[in-house]
């Protein structure tokens, strides 16, 4: 056994820094340090699986090769070997517990909340689109479902942010791919997380929890920048609602009755 772990150490250190589907076994390329812990979470559990895979196709292919029917001579019969009954029990045992180890310190990673994150993002999630308001800065930004303009959720890289999500309707779900990572938003429940960015690039959220008539149409951008970028937006944004604050009224923030 810990021959096997150390073997699915070895070939998950090995493939988890490649860029392809195979080794990645469908998920998306992450773009978080969470999301990566994911991904290796998910390799680990497929070496797990395809070891005992083996074993088990090896087992039957002996005993159809080795045992198949010679003749009408019945075999010995043998019962209550406990050397293999102990075997048979103790062995799925350890693997559970193995798996069950990881995934309990991997999710207490991804789950946990820093004291005091760089960047704080308030999500309401209602029927049908999304509202980010970044406090700190007194930004938000409002869009239209799709085709848009969709909602902007713009946010820097290698800084840890924080996502409080709320919502005034029915139950969404905040889901970016590439995230590896999706968390309901839930009327009366505000829930939270945390990531850290690894990634600048743009990319599309979705809602993953059906909601509606246009669940489907849910959706926002995810642009991701360097902390440079992402101040001269911040910058933009309060100058933009600066100037229009005279004339215009600014973005109403989501309340209870719906959009805008
Ligand atoms: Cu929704």
């Amino acid at each position: 056994m810990p021959r096997a772990v150390a073997l699915a150490v070895v070939l998950v250190a090995a493939t988890g820094c490649t860029n392809d589907t195979f080794t990645r076994m469908g998920f998306p390329n992450p773009i978080t340090k969470q999301g990566q812990v994911t991904l290796h979470l998910w390799q680990g559990s497929w070496i797990a699986g395809m070891a005992v895979a083996i074993v088990v196709w090896g087992l039957i292919l002996w005993a159809v090769v080795f045992h198949r029917k010679r003749g009408d001579r019945l075999p010995p019969q043998v019962r209550y070997n406990l050397p293999i009954e102990i075997l048979y029990t103790a062995l799925p045992f350890v693997l559970i517990a193995v798996l069950f180890y990881y995934t309990a310190k991997d999710e207490n990673y991804i789950d946990n909340l820093s004291s005091n994150p760089n960047v704080t993002v308030n999500v309401v999630g209602y029927q049908w689109s999304w509202q980010f308001q970044y406090p700190q800065y007194n930004v938000t930004d409002n869009g239209v479902m799709y085709p848009g303009p969709l909602p902007l959720l713009e946010l820097p890289t290698g800084e840890t942010v924080r996502f409080n999500l709320t919502s005034p309707d029915v139950i969404h779900s905040f889901w970016v791919p590439e995230f590896l990572f999706k968390r309901d938003v839930i009327p009366g429940h505000p829930n939270h997380f945390e990531i850290t960015l690894t990634k600048t690039g743009t990319y599309i959220g979705h809602c993953s929890e059906l909601c509606g008539l246009y669940h489907s149409r849910m959706l926002f951008t995810l642009k991701v920048v360097t902390p440079q970028q992402f101040q001269q937006w911040v910058s933009s944004r309060q100058a933009a609602s600066n100037s229009s604050s005279a004339g215009q009224p600014a973005a109403k923030t989501v309340t209870r009755s719906g959009a805008q």
